[in-house]
């Protein structure tokens, strides 16, 4: 098990499309414990794997107060979205310290494999399916920052920029 480095906006890597993962076998559930690590080291309650530069159609999840009800997504695909929608405060691990509202489907329905390969449909409403959404965009390649103005991407992409030299220089 390992905790991995996570990409932060506006790295190019982030852009990047994740390719289907072609057999759930070791090789999969190894990346999908690392991570797990990593998630749970980073406090957030989800992981695409687009987020640690590795570009397969992984996801983990854990919505849970109590951290104990992990959830494996591989190969996600959106069954159904509710056409009520919401909008709900977002942050993401790539993009720390950065939170704005972000209007996504109230509930969905999600086709995905879990960590033995077995195919199932997950219903979810809430922050589970605000969750399953920002996830499923990860792995298209897309940050929440880009459902905001432009104006305030740019400033983002400054701060953070400004930040990334900050913490070179003090290595
Ligand atoms: O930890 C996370 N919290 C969060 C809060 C509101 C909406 C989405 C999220 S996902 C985020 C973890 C992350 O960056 N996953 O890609
Ligand atoms: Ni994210």
């Amino acid at each position: 098990m390992a905790i991995l480095p996570i990409l932060c906006f506006p790295d190019p890597r982030l852009h990047k499309r994740a390719q289907p993962v072609a057999q759930v076998d070791e090789r999969v559930r190894a990346i999908v414990a690392d991570m797990f690590e990593t998630m749970y080291h980073a406090k957030g309650i989800g992981l695409a794997a687009t987020q640690v530069d590795i570009h397969e159609r992984i996801v983990v999840i854990d919505v849970s107060e109590e951290r104990n009800q992990p959830l494996v997504l591989v190969n996600p695909e959106l069954v159904w979205a509710s056409p009520e929608t919401r909008i709900g405060e977002e942050g993401c691990l790539s993009v720390p310290g950065i939170y704005d509202g972000v209007e996504r489907a109230l509930a969905v329905q999600v086709r995905a494999q879990d960590a033995d390969g077995h195919s199932r449909v997950i219903e979810a409403e809430g922050l589970l399916a605000v969750c399953m959404q920002h996830e499923m965009d990860h792995l298209l390649g897309k940050v929440f920052v880009e459902y905001l103005s432009p104006l305030k991407r740019g400033r983002i992409k400054t701060k953070l920029l400004k930040q990334q030299k900050a913490e070179q220089a003090e290595r």
